[in-house]
């Protein structure tokens, strides 16, 4: 069948608006910060999917290890006729369950949604091809902004993956799942992942990989604010900084300014001190009691939580 054409809800004024105003609001703050959905042009993908098979990145194997055991009882449990996926990158993951979904039967639609054109195109276009009889409906957009923009009817669930849901700070945490669930009607579901609390020493490697390629990732920011807005970082005098915030239980990158430095961007002239840095990713864990606590303020009934036999990751599916 073929995917069908990429609905665009985020054209590249919105997306070039949004990026001004935010390194226009982060780069005059103190201290400066980036939000972390600029990280993902299709180097920065690219460098996301490299991350993913890193030995110290343990999210995604996990994730997949609940996945692989779960897909077949989400499957039935559900009976989802519309999988809608959030933040859906390469959807390499969510094969899991259309695998499932397919052995089944029912499921008549796949909608990925992301902010990445680029790895939106390559995943529909494999996934049309891989899932003969599946309607492939990608969106391009926000899932903070464009949660309204879903497709409706139909039982759907909806699946948010990765642990994405971590990157949003606790305030935007709770105003995105309320608006998730506002978003449902009761009788769908909301299958979501989230990186469990550990012990430093094993979440901080997988957020400074020994062969660096987290620190590209990280340093590529500063490479779309080059080149979408004609700024002059020097992403190579930045150094990557992954810091465990024990009473926040997150993660938090940075890039720190090796030397002092003048960067020019839009009207403004930032000046960075040497050793100064700039926050680009919030990265949360969380605890299964916190999950469920999030999910029923919002409205959510939590109906079954797995992790992966490790116990690193979680997988919560919730009711609306
Ligand atoms: C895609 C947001 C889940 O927070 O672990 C990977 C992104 N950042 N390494 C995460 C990321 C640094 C990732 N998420």
């Amino acid at each position: 069948m073929g995917a069908e054409p990429l609905e665009i809800h985020l054209d590249e004024q919105d997306v070039g608006r949004g990026l001004r105003d935010d390194v226009r609001g982060g780069l005059t703050a103190r201290p400066r910060w980036l939000p972390p959905k600029w990280f993902y042009d299709a180097r920065g993908s690219a460098l996301f999917d490299e991350i993913t098979r890193l030995p110290e990145y343990y999210p995604t194997r996990a994730e997949r290890a609940v996945l692989a055991d779960r897909a077949t009882e989400i499957a039935a449990v559900t009976g989802a006729k519309t999988l809608i996926e959030l933040g859906s990158g390469s959807s390499e993951k969510t094969r899991l369950l259309l695998d499932a979904f397919t052995r089944r039967g029912g499921l008549g639609t796949f909608v990925p949604l992301d902010v990445s054109v680029s790895a939106l195109r390559r995943s529909t276009e494999q996934i049309a091809v891989d899932y003969p009889g599946l309607r492939v409906r990608g969106i391009v957009g926000d899932f903070t902004r464009h949660l309204d923009r879903l497709p409706t009817g139909g039982r759907r669930l909806v699946v948010f993956l990765g642990g994405t849901i971590g990157n949003l700070l606790p305030a935007e945490r709770a105003e995105f799942l309320s608006a998730m669930r506002a978003a449902l009607e009761p009788g769908d579901w909301f299958l979501v992942g989230t990186d469990l609390v550990k012990d430093p020493s094993v979440v901080v490697p997988a957020y400074d990989d020994a062969a660096g390629v987290t620190a590209e990732f990280n340093r590529n920011v500063l490479r779309v604010v080059n080149r979408e807005l004609g700024a002059d970082f020097d992403p190579e005098a930045f150094a990557h900084v992954a810091l465990w915030d024990p009473e926040r239980e997150w993660i938090e990158m940075r890039l720190r300014a090796s030397r002092p430095m003048r960067v020019r961007v839009l009207d403004l002239t930032v000046d960075f001190a040497r050793g100064e840095e700039l926050r680009t990713e919030v990265s949360a864990k969380f605890r299964p009691e916190g999950i469920a606590a999030e999910l029923a303020a919002a409205g959510f009934t939590a109906h079954r939580f797995w992790t992966d036999p490790g116990g690193l990751f979680g997988v919560t599916l919730a009711r609306a």
